[in-house]
């Protein structure tokens, strides 16, 4: 069994702030714990916005505090989110996050994040050489 608090992962290496200043993530489960998923609370600072396309990773995300939208730059679409939204990139979507409060997620990958990854200039991370799963596949 694995037991972990918030305030123990701060200022370790899995406590990750992004280079932009957007976000702060603490990485509570990453692949070398054997779960299968990464599990993580992400908060998006208040008055950013984020491209993301996570094209080697599926990822849900449930809102539990602030608020913002989702675009969906594959869709047009854009949603609300706030304490209660949950959104799952079933299909690699290509997305801008935007906080108007600082927004909790509590943020879940398949394959599992390992914990080196930082967003690149494209928006992902790379790939996870070592997981052998159809739903890694990408999109360009
Ligand atoms: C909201 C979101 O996409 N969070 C992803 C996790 C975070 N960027 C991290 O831990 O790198």
């Amino acid at each position: 069994m694995i037991v972990r608090r918030l305030a123990e992962t701060i200022g370790t290496d899995r406590d990750i702030r992004a280079d932009n200043g957007n976000w702060v993530s603490r990485r509570f489960l990453l692949a070398d714990d054997g779960m299968g998923f990464s599990f993580h609370e992400t908060t998006i600072f208040a008055g950013t916005e984020t491209y993301i396309h996570y094209r080697h990773h599926l990822e849900a995300v449930y809102c539990v505090g602030g608020e913002g939208e989702l675009e969906d730059l594959d869709s047009g679409e854009i949603h609300p989110i706030a304490d209660g939204t949950m959104y799952a990139l079933n299909g690699h979507e290509r997305h801008l996050l935007r906080a108007k409060a600082d927004m909790r997620m509590i943020c879940v990958f398949t394959p599992p994040l390992t914990g080196r990854e930082d967003h690149g200039p494209d928006g992902a991370y790379p790939p996870a050489p070592d997981f052998d799963d159809a739903t890694t596949e990408t999109k360009q």
